[in-house]
């Protein structure tokens, strides 16, 4: 076992935080005992309204239910943009670091809100109204940040949807939101790869044909398909409207975005997310977990095609009033030392990114870390999966200089903001512990038949009352959020999680316990591969697990079994391994198919996963009970033909 130390905060760090032990404890304790007046009193410290709320809070989590800040009116691109003009319109408010090393960018709050005006403007004048949803398939440019705030702007629902999607997987989330409009750039660009977003696009929309407007920002030039009617060039629309626009005044509780998310069964489910609760959870947790102050600059390296991106690259730190930096590339290129070239040029203070990041810079060794100095950083971040104490320790040692406090943030798509992580000037370190829950945040442990666990225990994540930034619903299909999120247990949100709490109180996430695999910081559902897997001719059943993976956390192990007129081979592996990629996308490529002549079910008919993973991950010794089987003789079929071997 690697053996875990503790990392005390430093005086250094305590003197400058917002927050030391005693303002997390007093602060905590407010949060829970007195919700009403804590939350009243954050959500004017940290929003403008334009309206007051009547009521803070009101919830019924066993019918899903939540609304924060009843009646309050508020813009989201106001209270990102505007109201920040007077003090600092001048302060850059995103820095892009474009792929290249020589491609940069500053856009200071006043050109933010130019631009952004500018294209609500072309929004409305395409027709979009308030509650429209938009679909931004977008690369990591300002304009996607654009696009984001101009439909915040105008009461429009943006659907972002990650770049790296396949053309059927964007079309279903256009048709499931019913999205009118698609803004889009002619192509992406990733450590020098070209992505053909525009051409993606075209495909996806044969299928759409609601969509009556599509916007292309021109990134690269390339040739791309065009539709006279449809399509209309960004560059040429923006110049043609005015640099003014009202801001819609929303409801607390109007929609601000969706987000699809992968579940455990194959259709991923559109995360909506409402105006007020959700910009005060991301705004708050900006300025206390990172511990943000007037003038820093921040980096998160997200892709805002992700939750993280939304509210970290965009939304709370905008709300904040900070420097917030986006770039477009990749951390390996032109080479691994891309992303302290990047802390050293732009001069960052906080970097936030995920533990496959860090492993894989790691692997690539120090010197591509030490050859820059560093000297800014003053705090780093991980999201996204458990990060292992090894590469906790070497980003605290290498990449930190032993002097940068980590903030392991433990949160997902669902609760739209940071829910259980370390405050840098409160909170003693644990490598690989996520630590204790933020303001207002309750969470509990339970066992399978939820009775609740105390002190030191191991069991499944819940979360015991209300919070702002919280789903409000799956978009179309309430009856999903109440089935996936607040049926398992009566009266509480689970998460989905399992955790260890130790004698500290302090959390440490061990992982999905749904099927949900989590490989490179993404979120994939075994269902997904599985029926992207079957819709080739060539398959007749498969089954996807997870097995551990050095870099990427997880890999996707998928068991196939052929029709019956098939001859496995080698080929036709790396063909399955493309469909899937074409399908779905290429983060969800499985690493290894193997053949099988069936798969191991009950006598039910239930595909027996449990089995799966222990002969995916080589675990032969805790393969349990296979009695139940069907036909117990299927199991030594595989593992005799396993893969993973140590
Ligand atoms: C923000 C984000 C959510 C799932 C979540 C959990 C895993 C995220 C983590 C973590 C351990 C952390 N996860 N942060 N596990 N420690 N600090 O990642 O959202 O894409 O929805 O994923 O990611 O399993 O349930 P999302």
């Amino acid at each position: 076992m690697y053996k875990i130390e503790n990392h005390l905060v430093s005086d250094a760090t305590r003197a400058y935080a917002h927050l030391d032990e005693a303002g997390y404890q007093a602060m905590y304790r407010q949060s829970l005992e007195q919700p009403e007046q804590f939350w009243a009193e954050q959500a004017k410290r940290f929003l403008t309204w334009e309206q007051p709320w009547s009521k803070v809070h009101e919830s019924d989590l066993s019918q899903g239910q939540a609304a924060w800040f009843i009646d309050g009116k508020l813009n989201v691109s106001v209270n990102c943009i505007d109201r920040h003009l007077p003090s600092r319109g001048e302060q850059t408010a995103i820095i892009w670091e474009g792929d290249e090393p020589t491609d940069d960018a500053r856009i200071s709050y006043r050109e933010l809100h130019e631009k952004v005006c500018r294209l609500a403007n072309v929004l409305k004048a395409r027709g979009v109204k308030k509650g429209d949803r938009v679909c931004l398939y977008m690369p990591m440019i300002p304009e996607a940040a654009y696009a984001m705030l101009a439909c915040a702007r105008i009461g429009a629902v943006h659907s972002v949807v990650f770049g790296g999607f396949s053309p059927d997987a964007l079309r279903d989330r256009i048709l499931d939101a019913d999205c009118q409009v698609v803004i889009t750039a002619d192509e992406g660009v990733r450590g020098s790869k070209k992505v053909p977003l525009k051409q993606n696009v075209e495909k996806a929309l044969k299928d759409c044909p609601n969509v009556h407007s599509v916007v292309t920002v021109q990134r690269t030039g390339a040739d791309i398909p065009w539709h006279e009617h449809r399509d209309l060039w960004y560059h040429d629309a923006i110049a043609g409207v005015s640099a003014d626009c009202a801001a819609e005044p929303m409801d607390s509780e109007d929609p601000l975005f969706i987000l699809y998310t992968s579940g455990s069964t194959g259709k991923p489910k559109g995360v909506l997310h409402t105006t007020g609760g959700y910009l005060l959870g991301a705004a708050m947790t900006h300025h206390y977990v990172f511990d943000y102050h007037e003038g820093e600059t921040y980096w998160c390296t997200a892709d805002i095609g992700w939750i993280t991106g939304h509210s970290y690259i965009v939304y709370g730190p905008l709300c904040n009033g900070a420097t917030t930096l986006m770039f477009e590339g990749v951390p390996t290129y032109p080479d691994a030392s891309r992303c302290w070239q990047v802390v050293d040029k732009h001069k960052v203070n906080i970097f936030y990114t995920a533990p496959t990041a860090i492993r894989a810079l790691m692997a690539k060794g120090d010197e591509y870390v030490t050859s820059a100095s560093r000297t800014s950083l003053r705090l780093l971040g991980s999201v996204g999966e458990p990060i292992n104490p090894e590469a906790w320790e070497w980003y605290f040692h290498v990449v930190g200089d032993s002097r940068c406090p980590i903030v392991d943030t433990w949160w997902q798509t669902e609760t739209g903001a940071i829910m259980i992580t370390p405050l840098p000037g409160a909170t003693n370190l644990k490598p690989g512990s996520a630590t204790r829950p933020f303001f207002g945040v309750e969470p509990a442990l339970v066992d399978p038949e939820g009775n609740e666990l105390e002190g030191p225990a191991s069991g499944n994540l819940i979360i015991k009352r209300s919070w702002p930034s919280q789903i409000r619903t799956v978009y179309g299909d309430h009856q999903r959020l109440i089935d996936t999120y607040f049926s398992a247990y009566k009266g509480v949100y689970f998460t989905g999680d399992g955790a260890r709490r130790d004698e500290d109180g302090y959390y440490w996430i061990t992982g999905r316990v749904d099927d949900v695999l989590n490989v490179s910081g993404h979120r994939i559902g075994t269902a997904e591969v599985e029926s992207a897997l079957v819709l080739h001719d060539a398959v007749a059943e498969a089954a996807v697990v997870g097995c551990p993976h050095d870099i990427k956390g997880q890999a996707i192990y998928a068991f196939v079994m052929p029709m019956h007129d098939i001859e496995p081979s080698d080929a036709l592996v790396a063909e399955l391994k493309a469909f899937v990629a074409e399908q779905v996308g290429a983060f969800a490529r499985p690493e290894f198919i193997q053949w099988t002549p069936g798969l191991p079910k009950t006598r039910s008919g239930k595909i027996m996963r449990r089995i799966l993973r222990k002969i995916a991950c080589d675990e032969l010794d805790t393969l349990g009970d296979t009695s139940t089987l069907a036909d117990p003789s299927v199991v030594d079929e595989l593992i005799a033909q396993r893969l993973n071997r140590a």
